[in-house]
């Protein structure tokens, strides 16, 4: 009898992989797996990686700031002195080292958003990488695998909701690019010091159980016509574009007929974007690093912690870049201007934003980057629900300290079942990897984060190629903070 328990509870913590020896059986949800793969396996992994041999050095500290908002100098976290902070570049296969100095009040930790690095280096205090106390320091050593458009950020409570973000964009050396003009677009959600802090949010979501009404919380009222979506936990009072709200807009310039390539990134806590440009159609060409099969639209949506790159050719005057938080009210604005034309007035509103926006299921992924046709090895679900009320969210039943890790084995197929169970969408991300929507040798683009809708499913398909333990979480941080996160642990 108490073998057939045992056996049950190492089916259980291993879900349908099978499990090889009989150690690790641990109660707690939180510690090791069974057979958790160790660093040498972690650095056997980034020795295989492919790198050119060059090394690429970087200074990072996050500190307290006074930023300009655009007319709103607020006192803030951020990385430097700017918002969003400066982006790192690099180029596939170069060695990154970063010296990041915490000069914060409080521990934090630096994340490699999308970026499918050495475990060790992910920036998760307690899974992968030390968290960095107040006044500490310490060095990150990297090879960054694969080009794209990344970025990171703190994996620590709520301060992903402060100015703590920066991109991070890897050139691909095969592909110099057909544009005259690069500009990365951070779209944010803001409250820190023009509203109720983000801990304060957080406090008020869980002490109301969500009932709405109290400042900084959305209630449950947020609908956007579009299926009932309904946009976030949170009302904020400022939405910006690189670090500007509309009042005194970022201005990108170029020449009219000039083919600009367009990096977004969405820094929002609890804001899924619709974004436009006035009087354009943005082709997009990659989501989240990864070349897709271009498609043409007047307005993109954009969750949480992904990326979307497009180009688009400049027709002559100033037109507005405006990102419509879903569900809420507000705009973010930038100014495109080729121009001598008046730049239109803030939170003026352009005709495509009335347009449906393109979402994943519109894109399909380019053939040179599907991952190898394979049926999975391993298929395990993760259910997403929750409730406002009280305020906790959860991944199949649970809240992270009370997880029970998903489980692969190095080489293994694996395939994700994302089945939302709740009436809001959430932006699904798995650190370490790029998953392949659909099935694997499929159509589904590549990505690290998929946007799952309401109610919605969505299967996606990872080839287990970066041994440790993995985060896969809900990247609105009122979420994650309430506990839909996980793990995805390889074991042996
Ligand atoms: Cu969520």
């Amino acid at each position: 009898m108490t073998s057939g328990l045992l056996v049950s509870r190492r089916q259980l913590l291993a879900g349908v992989v099978g499990v090889g020896a009989a150690a690790g059986l641990s109660a707690c949800g939180l510690g090791p797996g069974p057979n958790p793969v160790g660093a040498s396996a972690i650095a056997a992994a980034e020795s295989a990686r492919a790198t050119t041999g060059k090394v690429r050095d970087f200074v990072l500290r996050a500190a307290p700031a006074q930023v300009d908002l655009g007319g709103t100098v607020v006192t803030t976290w951020a990385y430097g002195d700017s918002l969003p902070g400066t982006a790192f570049r690099a180029t596939a296969g170069d060695r990154v080292r970063v010296a990041f100095g915490n000069e914060l009040p409080e521990a934090t930790s630096v994340h490699w958003h999308g970026l499918a690095i050495r475990n060790d280096m992910d920036g998760v205090p307690g899974v992968t990488t030390p968290e960095v106390a107040a006044g500490g320091s310490f060095g990150f050593d990297f090879v960054v695998p694969d080009p794209g458009t990344y970025w990171f950020h703190p994996h620590h409570g709520m301060q992903l909701d402060r100015g703590l973000y920066a991109p991070f964009i890897v050139d691909d050396p095969a592909d110099p690019g057909d544009y005259d003009h690069e500009w990365v677009v951070v779209l944010d959600d803001w409250t820190d010091d023009v509203g109720p802090s983000p801990e304060q949010i957080y406090a008020d979501l869980k002490a109301a159980g969500g009932s709405g009404g109290m400042g900084g919380m959305n209630g449950m009222g947020g609908m956007d016509g579009m299926g009932g979506m309904d946009g976030g936990d949170v009302t904020y009072p400022l939405y910006l574009v690189n670090g500007r709200a509309p009042n005194d807009p970022d201005v990108l310039t170029a020449k009219p007929g000039q083919r600009v390539r367009l990096r977004f990134i969405n820094a929002g806590a609890d804001t899924i974007f619709d974004v436009a440009l006035a009087g354009h159609d943005l082709t997009v060409t990659h989501t989240d690093g990864y070349p897709v099969t271009p498609v043409t639209t007047s307005l993109l949506r954009i969750g949480m912690g992904e990326r979307y790159d497009a180009v688009v050719t400049l027709a002559d005057g100033a037109f507005p870049l405006v990102a419509q938080p879903v569900g809420k009210l507000g705009q973010a604005q930038a100014i495109v201007r080729t121009g001598s034309g008046t730049a239109p007035m803030a939170r003026w509103r352009p005709s495509e934003l009335d347009a449906y926006p393109l979402t994943v299921d519109a894109l399909r992924a380019d053939p040179g980057t599907a991952l190898p046709a394979k049926d999975p090895d391993s298929v395990q679900d993760l259910l997403l629900s929750g409730s406002m009320g009280p305020y906790v969210w959860t991944i199949n039943g649970r809240t992270y300290d009370d997880t029970v890790p998903l489980t692969i084995r190095q080489g293994q197929a694996g395939r994700l079942r994302i089945r939302n169970m709740s009436m809001m969408p959430h932006p699904i991300h798995l650190h370490g990897h790029t998953f392949q929507l659909g099935s694997a040798g499929g159509t589904g683009p590549r990505k690290d984060t998929v946007l799952v809708p309401a109610m919605g499913a969505v299967d996606v398909d990872f080839a287990a190629e970066n041994p440790g333990q993995w985060m896969v979480h809900c990247h609105n941080a009122y979420h994650a903070e309430a506990g839909m996160m996980t793990r995805l642990d390889y074991v042996t």
